[in-house]
């Protein structure tokens, strides 16, 4: 079976839950990473059942989730969070948070992935037309829901499992009015490590409050999908690929008003 690590699950509301529950439908091996602040109530309400209902599968078992990792994306290394964030409450009581830390936690422990999620995403200015944003809101919006895509996919990537590009030729006599045969090749990736993100429209169109960065945010996302997926398509046989994602009432929706 296949192992996932599905990146911003803190409740049973948004697309990561759900997402985690069709990989484990389908068999796969689910591992999640919490955002640090939420983890405690998180794992809490896990243990006392208060997701056995939602954690139902079509064939009637419970959704298991092998280990839960905090996670704060917004950091890569220990060296770079700051006192303030190390000596909170809530960070101090756990450990090996930092992106390439949960990378070296989940390789220690399982040693490879299949399938790497990003499923989250923070705008702390969201409420805000970006004409009103803040320089420190708008580099959040990207810190948090674009580059945390560019850095999970640098420390996951070695640990994913390839797969391997297939030659693809396409005949196209039938529709060729020269008398020679055209010939197209063309390089397709098949099986191995895939990797998806959770975008919005907004990254191209208007949406009056999706503020602070946010459309920003996601229009980087969508940029980036493209030139990692012809990186790490090449450096690591993964597959790289983002989903607009319609409405959906999670915890981070409510923060939008919409
Ligand atoms: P969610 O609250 O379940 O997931 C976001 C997660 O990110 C939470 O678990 C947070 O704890 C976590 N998180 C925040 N900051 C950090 C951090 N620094 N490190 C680690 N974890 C962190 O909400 P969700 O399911 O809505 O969000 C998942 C993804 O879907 C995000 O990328 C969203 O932007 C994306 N998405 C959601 C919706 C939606 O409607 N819920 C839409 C499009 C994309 C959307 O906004 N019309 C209006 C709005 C929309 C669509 C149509």
């Amino acid at each position: 079976g296949k192992r996932a690590f599905i990146a911003g699950v803190a409740d049973d509301n948004g697309y990561g839950w759900a997402i985690a529950k069709s990989l484990a439908a389908a068999g796969a091996e689910i591992l999640v990473g919490t955002w640090v602040p939420a983890l405690n109530i998180f794992e809490s309400s896990l243990q006392r059942g208060k997701f056995d209902e939602s954690r139902t599968l079509p064939d009637g078992s419970l959704m298991e989730i092998t280990k839960v990792y905090p996670l704060d994306a917004v950091y890569d290394c220990p060296e770079d969070v700051p006192e303030d964030v190390k000596a909170n409450k809530r960070y101090a009581g756990s450990s090996n948070w930092t992106v390439k830390e949960v990378a070296e936690c989940v390789k220690q422990d399982f040693g490879s992935i299949d399938i790497l999620v990003h499923s989250l995403a923070n705008g702390p200015e969201v409420g805000k037309p970006i004409l009103e944003t803040s320089r420190n809101g708008y580099l959040a919006a990207i810190s948090a829901s674009s580059y945390s895509f560019v850095s999970l996919l640098k420390y996951f990537a070695p640990i994913m499992n390839p797969g391997t590009f297939l030659f693809l030729r396409h005949l196209l006599y039938p529709f060729s009015s020269s008398f020679k045969n055209i010939v197209k090749l063309s390089l397709v990736l098949i099986s191995g490590g895939a990797t998806i993100s959770l975008s919005f429209i907004a990254s191209e169109r208007i949406m009056p409050g999706y503020g602070g960065g946010m459309s920003t945010a996601k229009a980087a996302l969508e940029s980036d999908t493209r030139m990692l997926a012809f990186e790490a398509g090449r450096k690591h046989q993964i597959r790289v690929n983002s989903i607009s994602a319609g409405p959906l009432k999670s915890r981070a929706a409510k923060a939008i008003g919409s």
